[in-house]
């Protein structure tokens, strides 16, 4: 939905546009080559707030006051509200700071968003080193929600009540609070706040959190069920400290400003900044522009977002510097506080948008309509040498050896087992596999039937197959560019880089790629693992994974460039009733890829949660097996997504997609499918028999968007995996990421 413009208070505006501090524009923003109008006139039309975060101190400094005022509708305070500054001994609050600006806000009729009342940084020594009970910290925290929340009631609009309480993988962090209380110290902190000021919006706000990632993911999950339980809780803020250098998917950023207004909640962008490389000159600020813009477009777009925040308002004064080496100028004022590249750009779109000249119109179901698959991420690097805490790691996890069963037994994983990842940097592929082998054979005279990792490229019609066998450089192939591949000593770790002389940065790139270990243990090679399923045929440049080099914000190419992974499910003689009626045969593949972890996506070696699956069809139903290994069983969490579980995902053709969910030892949960569905554990609980009625009879060749998760809980607390055959973010539930399940 568009925001609404209304032509005559357009119009007033434009004419009688006013100065918060003296009903009149300066000179200076009035002059031709500033044309353009103060952002907060054109952000009110479209009732955006403009904001920015602010310290008493920089108050002093004129010219930051002048430019706060004339351009800014809202202030966070940048720190002198949180909880190490407004109370700093037990019994003691200290709001003068604060006082200050909120006094100045409001005589410049300015909205004061009030930050942060929990969180896990910047909390005073007595409270940190305290070591409370949970009583004791729940009377803590409910003391010092109530009085700063009371001590502020009707002047601070908003409040971020608890910040950043999730981490990058979606469990719940490991803060003072979550470690005392329990997560219910999220729920009790919004009950305080709306206590003791009913009339304050109170958000959730956090980072990484702008796309669909684990963690926003998390985030929608958990206040959707605050929301269920009747938690006061308004709204969802996304800090966005972003990089010039890596594109924001505005896609995926509205995906999850659509499912959390599905909520009914508002939205805000709190934290805006754009780091920008010292080394990159005006290419950098332009860079910058273009993030600037694409998050204008979408808050003018979207009518739920109502705050645009940026932290800090000129380069003089930001946090950014000290954080990150090598970075800074991240605002939209200079130091001299001119107009950078990127206020124009939001100027520019926010001027489109009240003049309702705009045509933007975020692409929503990108990952829907045109693939069925999150690809393999290649993050940046700072410099050309790997690092592994920046990769994601896949599994290699699917014997495209033996065509029917692609899975490996627990006998088998202990005889061969890898992952890999791959990073980059400016115009190099760099990785790493990483292999754990019994018995090493290397003199086989035909070099693919050594233990060997082989590397599939596409760009285009072009592909290259870079083979290393262990413990030897890449065999050399015509490449226009240079691969050097190194082993350990032992042959456990595989280094390699893939330069592309074409190329000055790969950044955005998406290519089509496959990697393969082979494992011969010295009666021909038994084993040739790939991180897809396939018919080993990467050599002829077939059947491709996708490679996307992108960084914290993917952005997926329109096209894909690879086959959508797809699985197959065999034709049944008749329908059947039990596990042991499956015909013996058919396809079985891994549950391989954990989407919990988007850093590591592998099963810990050693760690005892393996399972495999197969599906075959019979006129209208669906009948699934799944085996599973599992040391601890866990099924006593409330929410049931939370314990060892089977969950199942179907979509026919254009219909809503049906998640079927059974908790082991339990049949299907009940939802508003319209067929008949159910689930049959075994005693012991590794094998699950399951039949789903569809809408109509599957004949050979079709297929249904298709994806399967085994969850595995072991400490009674978070859920340790989520593991499903293909990578992704954890989002089939939306209807995401699905696969193709062919019939076979
Ligand atoms: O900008 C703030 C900086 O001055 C503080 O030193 C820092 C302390 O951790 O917090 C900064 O603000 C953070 C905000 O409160 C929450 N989101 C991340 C921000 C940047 O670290």
């Amino acid at each position: 939905m568009k925001k609404v413009l209304i032509p005559t208070l357009l119009a007033v505006t434009l004419l009688g546009c006013t100065n918060g501090q003296n009903g009149k524009l300066s000179n200076q923003e009035m002059s031709p080559e500033n044309a353009g109008m103060p952002l907060k006139y054109l952000a009110s039309q479209i009732n955006l707030g403009i904001g920015a975060a602010v310290e008493t101190g920089h108050l002093k400094d004129p010219q930051f006051r002048a430019k706060l005022i004339s351009e800014f509708s809202q202030i966070t305070p940048e720190n002198e509200m949180k909880f190490q500054y407004v109370h700093p001994e037990k019994d003691r609050f200290d709001f003068s700071k604060g006082d200050e600006l909120v006094a100045f806000a409001l005589e410049n009729n300015m909205v004061v968003k009030g930050h942060a009342l929990v969180w896990h940084i910047q909390n005073p020594s007595w409270l940190e080193d305290g070591n409370w009970s949970k009583a004791e910290l729940m009377a803590i925290l409910e003391n010092h929600i109530k009085t700063v929340v009371s001590h502020y009631r009707g002047k601070v609009t908003y409040w971020d009540v608890v910040n950043e309480a999730f981490d990058d993988n979606g469990g719940f962090r490991d803060t003072i609070w979550y470690r005392t209380i329990g997560e219910e110290y999220i729920e009790l902190a919004f009950r305080w706040a709306h206590e003791a000021d009913p009339d304050a919006v109170l958000f959730y706000n956090d980072y990484s959190t702008e796309g669909m990632t684990s963690k926003s993911n998390a985030v929608y999950r958990y206040i959707k069920t605050l929301i269920e339980k009747g938690v006061p809780v308004q709204g969802v803020g996304t800090q966005l400290h972003l990089t010039a250098e890596n594109p924001v998917s505005d896609s995926s950023v509205a995906r999850n400003i659509e499912r959390l207004d599905d909520l009914g909640l508002r939205i805000h962008f709190t934290e805006v900044d754009v780091r920008v490389r010292d080394q990159d000159g005006a290419a950098g600020l332009d860079n910058q522009a273009k993030r600037y813009e694409s998050l204008a477009k979408l808050a003018a777009y979207y009518p739920e977002v109502d705050l645009f925040t940026t932290w800090g308002l000129s380069d003089k004064y930001s946090w950014i510097p000290g954080w990150f080496e090598g970075y800074g100028r991240a605002l939209m004022f200079d130091k001299n506080y001119q107009q950078k590249p990127a206020y124009k750009a939001v100027q520019r779109v926010l001027t489109d948008a009240v003049k309702g000249a705009s045509t933007y119109k975020p692409v929503t179901d990108l990952s829907n309509a045109k693939r069925f698959i999150q690809p393999f991420n290649a993050k940046e690097l700072t410099s050309d040498k790997f690092d592994s805490a920046k990769v994601v790691y896949y599994p290699f996890a699917f014997n495209q050896l033996n065509q029917k069963n692609q899975t490996l037994s627990p006998e088998q994983r202990t005889s061969i087992d890898g992952k890999w990842g791959v990073a980059y940097h400016k115009n190099k592929l760099i990785g790493q596999v990483i292999r754990k082998d019994d018995v090493t054979v290397t003199n086989n005279a035909q070099a693919h039937e050594n233990d060997n990792v082989e590397i599939f490229v596409r760009l285009g019609d072009k592909f290259w197959q870079f083979r290393s066998i262990v413990g030897q450089d890449f065999e050399p192939i015509d490449f226009p560019g240079k691969a050097t591949g190194k082993w350990n000593k032992d042959g456990s770790t595989f280094d390699f880089t893939v330069e592309f002389n074409d190329y000055q940065d790969l950044v955005g790139e998406t290519f089509g790629f496959n990697i393969a270990l082979a494992d011969n243990d010295g009666a021909g090679r038994d084993t040739q693992l790939y991180p897809l399923t396939g018919n080993n045929i990467g050599w002829q440049g077939e059947e491709f994974g996708e490679l996307f080099m992108n960084g914290q914000n993917a952005v997926v190419s329109s096209e894909p460039v690879s086959i959508p992974p797809a699985f197959k499910a065999i034709k049944l003689p008749t329908a059947i009733k039990s596990a042991e009626e499956m015909t013996t045969g058919g396809y079985q593949y891994p549950f391989a890829f954990n989407q919990l972890n988007q850093n590591d996506m592998t099963v810990k070696n050693g760690d005892d949660i393996l399972g495999n699956w197969k599906v075959g069809y019979y006129d209208n139903w669906l009948y699934g097996v799944v085996n599973r290994v599992d040391d601890v069983t866990v099924t006593s969490r409330e929410a049931p997504y939370e314990n060892d579980n089977i969950e199942v995902f179907v979509q026919q053709g254009d219909k809503p997609m049906n998640q079927f969910r059974s908790v082991v030892g339990q049949d299907f949960e009940q939802t508003g499918y319209s067929g008949r569905y159910e689930a049959h554990w075994n005693k012991e609980g590794t094998q699950l028999f399951f039949a789903i009625e569809l809408d109509s009879s599957i004949k050979s060749g079709e297929s249904i968007s298709w994806n399967i998760a085994l969850a595995d809980n072991d400490d009674g607390k978070q859920r340790k995996y989520q593991l499903y055959p293909v990578a992704g973010s954890n989002i089939s539930y939306l209807g995401e990421e699905l696969t193709k399940l062919i019939a076979e």
